[in-house]
């Protein structure tokens, strides 16, 4: 029986610093936990969104530590605030690309998606928060904007007292006159895959004896690999490992790229390496792509997608455009120019592919951060890339090298690499890009490291579907036709601050596309170091990070 509980107004004062970046707020664990402050974002959320009467929203998380008191208490601050429903992921669960699904699919109004992604978790790891719109994606600037000059002024928020709600059992239950559905966190989105898919082509692989690792890093995606793997398409069990979400991730980072998933990296280039390996991140919404003895990179995945989606019975029409973020390799651009649809280069973060998706300008989206999606949701989406490559492997009846090889040698080979300097000292990092920013007009025609710049710029984009427009969204320096080298400070970290420079040269020789990647990138890579001085102004001769 549900007993009356009343809404109560608590009051309040702001908090610095509630700027969502480039996915959501994202904090220390610890700072979130603090009273009211998660309790202050939501309610401007609401505030910014609502009102809520009525409504029906989506709720789930990553399953980080503190995602189960979060849900409590979104849940109580949602049925305050006058929503009618929210549909909630069993235990509070739900990856980013399901619970676009679910939101899409069961037309809520918009969703709240708890996740600080690809940073690690636990009491001393990260949390965060995002708010998607009811077309299932990220919010637009304009609204995260609206949230954070909410989240300045707020001075009270709205709650109901109560018992928590038992999220450990699929059903209806009722919470100060809102309806609480916890929902099958796999369902929807595992039936979205089946319809885009060949399933069947995918069985006849595995039958065949195909052999595969998913490693789900203790991570949301798990569950959704183990359904859809193992027990849809027949994968022999055990093939996906680390399945069991854990509040702190097992202790590891899960952000699938060579440095981070080293295990799945080892297995993959040891003897006896199975046929295809996978690995997704905190939320499942990124995805790292491996086949025996090759890592594919997110740029090239991108691509490779693109060319053969078309392959697959859900894109079976063809595609009508790609899009990528700015930093992304031009390996996409080349395959949108050969198939005649139109190719988009926009700023870092999801966000910025809702209108083009929306609008039907583009069909696959991809960024060279390991993620990569489809008009069918409005996120990334990690086990999708991956189902989309079994589809295109299974029909094409070739190796992941095989794939990558006659790529290519009909495109030409984007050599990628990004080297991230993680939680420098943050004055020095913006000092080191205001510098370089200013120095932008005498760059193109200077010589660094033997190598002459023929272009520099800040990047700005000006939507095509909105005509909204964004600036400084990163340094590109332009190396004549081949090379280019691209910088840009995180907007999801929490501490510090972390410098990702971006590299890239064009080769298009079939016999010198064999390089170690590092290689073939170390002319550029020294060009940016020594125009950048970043040894002399972060004190690190080494990246962190190269993916
Ligand atoms: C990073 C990536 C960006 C991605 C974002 C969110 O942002 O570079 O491509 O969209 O993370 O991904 P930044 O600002 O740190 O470079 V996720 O999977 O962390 O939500
Ligand atoms: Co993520």
């Amino acid at each position: 029986m549900e007993t009356l509980m009343t809404a109560q107004t608590i009051p309040t004062q702001p908090f610095d610093g509630q700027k969502p970046g480039t996915s959501g707020l994202r904090a220390r664990t610890r700072v979130f936990m603090q009273p009211r402050y998660l309790e202050n974002f939501v309610q401007s959320v609401f505030d910014t969104v609502g009102p809520l009467d009525g409504k029906t929203l989506t709720l789930g998380g990553d399953g980080r530590f503190f995602n189960d008191r979060a849900i409590q208490t979104i849940l109580r601050m949602a049925a305050a605030n006058g929503a009618a429903r929210v549909l909630v992921g069993r235990d509070g669960l739900l990856s980013t690309p399901a619970a676009s699904a679910v939101i899409r699919h069961r037309k809520t109004d918009g969703g709240l998606i708890l996740s600080a992604s690809h940073n690690p978790g636990g009491e001393d790891g990260d949390f965060g928060i995002k708010y998607n719109i009811p077309a299932g994606g990220p919010a637009p600037e304009s609204i995260t904007g609206a949230i954070h000059a909410r989240t300045a002024e707020i001075t009270e928020y709205r709650i109901v007292d109560g018992p928590d709600v038992d999220l450990s059992v699929e059903g209806e239950s009722v919470l100060g006159g809102m309806v609480v559905e916890v929902i099958d966190p796999v369902a929807i989105y595992a039936e979205l895959m089946g319809s885009l898919f060949d399933f069947d082509a995918i069985r006849l692989l595995f039958a065949d004896g195909f052999r595969m690792r998913f490693d789900a890093m203790h991570a949301v995606t798990g569950p959704y690999a183990k359904t859809i793997l193992e027990d849809q398409l027949g994968a022999e069990p055990g093939t996906v490992v680390n399945a069991e979400p854990l509040p702190d991730f097992g202790g590891g980072h899960p952000d699938p790229n060579p440095v981070y998933a080293a295990a799945l990296m080892a297995e993959m280039f040891s003897d006896g390496a199975p046929d295809f390996g996978a690995a997704s991140d905190g939320d499942g919404d990124r995805n790292m792509i491996v086949g025996r003895h090759t890592y594919v990179t997110p740029s090239d995945s991108l691509a490779v997608l693109a060319a053969n989606a078309h392959l697959a019975p859900g894109y079976a029409s063809g595609i009508a455009g790609v899009a990528r973020s700015m930093p992304t390799s031009r390996a996409a651009d080349r395959v949108a120019a050969k198939l005649g649809v139109e190719a988009f280069a926009t700023p870092t973060g999801w966000k910025f592919f809702g209108t083009l998706l929306d609008a039907g300008r583009v069909t696959i989206c991809g960024e060279e951060s390991a993620g990569t999606g489809s008009s069918h949701v409005r996120e990334k989406d990690g086990l999708w890339a991956v189902l989309l490559w079994l589809n295109v492997l299974a029909a094409k009846k070739m190796s992941v090298a095989g794939v990558m090889a006659e790529h290519w040698a009909t495109y030409g080979r984007d050599y990628y690499s990004r080297h991230d300097y993680e939680e420098v000292d943050k004055a020095a990092a913006e000092t080191l890009m205001d510098d370089l920013r200013a120095a932008l007009g005498d760059l193109p025609g200077t010589e660094i490291e033997g190598l002459t710049v023929t272009d520099a710029d800040d990047f700005s984009y000006t939507d095509p579907v909105d005509g909204s427009t964004v600036e400084r969204q990163g340094i590109r320096i332009v190396f004549g036709e081949a090379a280019r080298g691209v910088l840009r400070l995180s907007g999801t970290g929490t501490v510090g601050a972390t410098l990702r420079v971006y590299l890239e040269r064009y080769e298009p020789d079939p016999s010198k596309q064999g390089e170690d990647p590092q290689q073939a990138l170390s002319q550029v890579s020294a060009a940016i170091q020594t125009r950048a001085g970043i040894a002399e102004r972060l004190g690190r001769t080494e990246p962190d990070v190269r993916t």
